[in-house]
């Protein structure tokens, strides 16, 4: 009783005559740890750490366990955590727009220089509260990954595990899309409850899929975006000194993106390795896909957000 009291004591006065306090945020990310899409955020949440000490700390509760992907837009948005890891495709409850980004594959050196960082960061402000710290992997394209065979681009009696990113095109082209997140693919194709997936080109390797996959079709395209959001009440309880350590991290981990282009090399290398076929209708049959996909995405994009949609059109210029 008496130890405890004065435990106590100490513990009151320690925090009051503490000169700056060191701030911690609370991270999460929306997908599996140490995998392909959160590792760039976990090298940024350690040079924060490092950069940051006696100023700022993030302390990283982790991928999909903590919170489900589709959720962590809203978990940033209401603060139940300070700084998250999350693609736009996971939040468009909440900003249909989001689902635009993919559209965008521009250098965010451009992007921040043209005023496309400064209006999505409006959007983020508005509708997620957050402040839109980075965006990642413009570089990187998506595929549709299959396991029956097609010859041709025609997804008709096909069921293909979609997100908000590829379920236009995928239905334009005639399949049926299932909306699942990435913790339940392997096991939709392992079942034949899907019968192909779309993903990035790189990452398939980290949750196993390739055991479940046969064919990569051509061509690759959008480009994805996983953006590092911060609370925006957070973000203004943070000193100059400390947004200064979380602004110089993030426009270093956008930097991270020139190491992709080794990276999909190898990692298409490795997937054809593993036995994936690339299916590939040659070009004109590859522009009439890409132009289609691009089409779909913006008609949707601008049916669902009538203000912003034709305003992301113009700053991605396609
Ligand atoms: O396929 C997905 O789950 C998805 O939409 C996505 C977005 C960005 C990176 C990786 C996957």
């Amino acid at each position: 009783m008496r130890s405890t009291f004065i435990a106590g004591v100490v513990v009151v006065l320690a925090a009051s005559t503490a000169p700056a306090q060191e701030v911690t945020l609370r991270a999460v990310s929306s997908f599996a740890e140490g995998t392909e899409f959160s590792k760039n955020f976990e090298r940024f949440i350690e040079k924060v750490n490092a950069d940051g000490k006696g100023l700022i700390k993030i302390n990283y509760i982790g991928g999909p366990r903590a919170v489900p992907p589709f959720e962590v837009g809203n978990a940033v948005r209401t603060r139940v955590v300070d700084i998250a890891n999350v693609t736009g495709a996971f939040y468009t409850n909440l900003m249909p727009e989001a689902d635009g980004f993919k559209l965008n594959g521009k250098p965010m050196s451009e992007q921040r220089q043209n005023g496309t960082w400064e209006y999505i960061n409006q959007l983020h402000n508005q509708k997620l509260n957050s402040y839109y710290l980075a965006r990642q992997f413009h570089n990187v394209p998506f595929h549709i990954y299959l396991n029956k065979k097609i010859d041709k681009i025609d997804f008709s009696g096909l069921k293909i595990r979609v997100t908000p990113v590829y379920r236009d095109v995928v239905e334009a082209l005639g399949g049926t899309p299932i909306t699942t997140a990435p913790g339940e693919v392997y096991t939709a194709l392992e079942r034949g409850v899907a019968d192909g997936y779309g993903w990035p080109v790189t990452g398939i390797f980290d949750l196993g899929w390739d055991k479940v996959t046969k064919f990569r079709m051509e061509p690759p395209f959008y480009s994805v975006e996983v953006n590092v959001l911060v609370n925006l009440d957070s973000w203004k309880a943070l000193n100059d000194a400390q947004r200064k350590v979380l602004t110089d991290a993030a426009l270093w981990l956008e930097g991270l993106d020139s190491e992709k282009v080794a990276v999909i090399k190898a990692e298409r290398e490795r997937q054809a390795a593993a036995g994936i076929q690339a299916l590939d209708f040659g070009p004109a049959a590859s522009k009439a896909f890409l132009d289609r996909a691009n089409d779909v995405a913006w008609q949707s994009v601008i049916k669902r957000a009538p203000e912003s949609g034709p305003k992301l059109r113009q700053l991605a210029g396609n």
